[in-house]
């Protein structure tokens, strides 16, 4: 459906040529706005009244088909990073680099802005993962940010996949901020590329590069961010999973679509479930995975 059609169809909502002229839909409520892109159903804002920008996004983007979205919430299925017999797969799945399509946008009693957009298996996804399947993804809007991925598999046969909201937050510094809430968690260390696990003691702190899947999962995490006297709170339903990820410097240097000198003002905590968490979904069955993100001052929250 081209911009005006859109446009026409579902009012409520503002659509725009975004970068790269693909399709941007602008979703305005009472207490907060945000942006999602239908290529990738990728969320590239979010921003509650009188907040900074929750949500990072890179300077290098790239905005073409084909290419996933740098920053914002990349949506990951049916696997999580590289799959797991043909590397050459794109990484994080298949759905984030296709257009998606609005199936409504409403806006709700308490002022919030609801949109779903939805994906379904193509012959061409079937060729590299062989199970069809419905994707939904809803963003709701209001002075928090709300996203539910729901999965349906509408064959008889069960499939097993892989998932992640891979959202990455804007933070004043990754130096100084302070992730809470996975304490005593078992998480695999991606960098020491072993599968063993190892025991998170205390809030996470940020030194070097950090790539870490926590498992059997459910909490709440705060992102402490002093610099921007903030908390973010990230909520979650139907994950049992959260990946820990900054690329640090050099990493950072070696991704074309990351500027070398962003990594400071972005952290990756990605409502997910992955490796042990996989979720295996009966023939007719759906799954959905939320994640519910907002902020609280500082000072009124105290520290964690
Ligand atoms: O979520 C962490 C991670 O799996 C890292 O290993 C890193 O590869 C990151 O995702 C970004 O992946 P992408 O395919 O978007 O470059």
């Amino acid at each position: 459906m081209d911009i005006a059609a859109l446009q026409q169809t579902f009012p409520t909502a503002e659509f725009s040529a975004g970068e790269g002229e693909l399709t941007r839909m602008t979703l305005r409520a009472d207490g907060g706005w945000a942006e999602v892109y239908l290529h990738g159903a990728h969320v590239t804002h979010f921003q509650p009244d009188g907040e900074e920008p929750v949500i990072w996004m890179s300077g290098c983007s790239r905005f073409e088909t084909g290419a996933p979205i740098r920053g914002g919430v990349p949506v990951c299925f049916p696997w999580f990073g590289s799959h797991p017999n043909e590397p050459d797969l794109p990484s994080h799945g298949l759905v984030r680099q296709q257009p998606w399509n609005v199936r409504s946008v409403a806006e709700l009693e308490d002022g919030a802005v609801r949109a779903e957009l939805e994906i379904n298996s193509t012959h061409e996804t079937l060729e590299v993962w062989p199970h069809s399947f419905n994707l939904v993804l809803t963003v709701t809007v209001c002075e928090q940010l709300t996203l539910a991925l729901q999965v349906r598999n509408p064959a008889d046969t069960p499939f097993t996949y892989t998932e992640a909201l891979h959202t990455y937050y804007a933070v004043s510094d990754i130096r100084t901020v302070e992730l809470h809430g996975l304490d005593g968690t078992e998480y695999v260390d991606k960098l020491l590329e072993t599968e063993s696990t190892m025991n998170q003691c205390g809030p996470v702190r940020f030194t070097a590069e950090t790539d870490r899947p926590y498992l059997d999962t459910t909490s709440d995490c705060l992102i402490e961010d002093i610099d921007l006297n903030r908390l973010i709170r990230i909520r979650k339903r139907g994950s049992n999973t959260t990946v820990v990820w900054n690329p640090w410097v050099s990493k950072a240097r070696r991704m074309e679509d990351f500027c070398d000198d962003e990594w400071p003002a972005m952290l990756c905590v990605e409502t997910a479930n992955v490796l042990r968490n996989a979720v295996s979904l009966a023939g007719g069955h759906t799954h959905t995975m939320e994640t519910i993100i907002s902020i609280e001052r500082l000072e009124a929250s105290g520290t964690p």
